[in-house]
């Protein structure tokens, strides 16, 4: 891959339909196993619950995710931030995902932590 900023490899999934605002976040951790994995979110599809893909390399950006992460309300834009850490300390990175918008009564916003498990992929 070509890491000059004078060509930079671009991705764009105008194809396929429901998928908004592909790449408002991207991040890489360690997830699974030692294995690099690659996370982009789209922080207004899937009923605008927002989404974050999860792949295995960078070539499966055009094709299909190996898992998929949604929100749990519309308009919460989860998504909207990524952060990758070791959070408990057991080696793999862990996931953080923001949803500002997410609101029971006062626009409280969310953080969800997905506890990477070597067990589950
Ligand atoms: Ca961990």
């Amino acid at each position: 891959m070509d890491w000059s900023l004078a060509k930079p490899s671009i991705v764009n999934l105008k194809r396929f339909f429901g998928i908004k605002y592909f790449g408002y976040q991207v991040n890489s951790g360690k997830f699974f196993h030692s294995k690099r994995f690659y996370i982009a979110s789209s922080p207004q599809d899937t009923d605008n619950k927002g989404s974050v893909y999860i792949y295995e390399n960078e070539a499966d950006v055009l094709n299909r995710a190996v898992k998929i992460l949604v929100g749990e309300k519309s308009g919460e834009f989860f998504g909207g931030s990524l952060a990758v850490a070791d959070i408990n300390g057991d080696g793999l990175d862990d996931l953080i995902v923001g949803a500002h918008l997410y609101t029971i009564s006062h626009d409280e916003g969310r953080i969800y932590l997905f506890l990477a498990n070597s067990q589950v992929r």
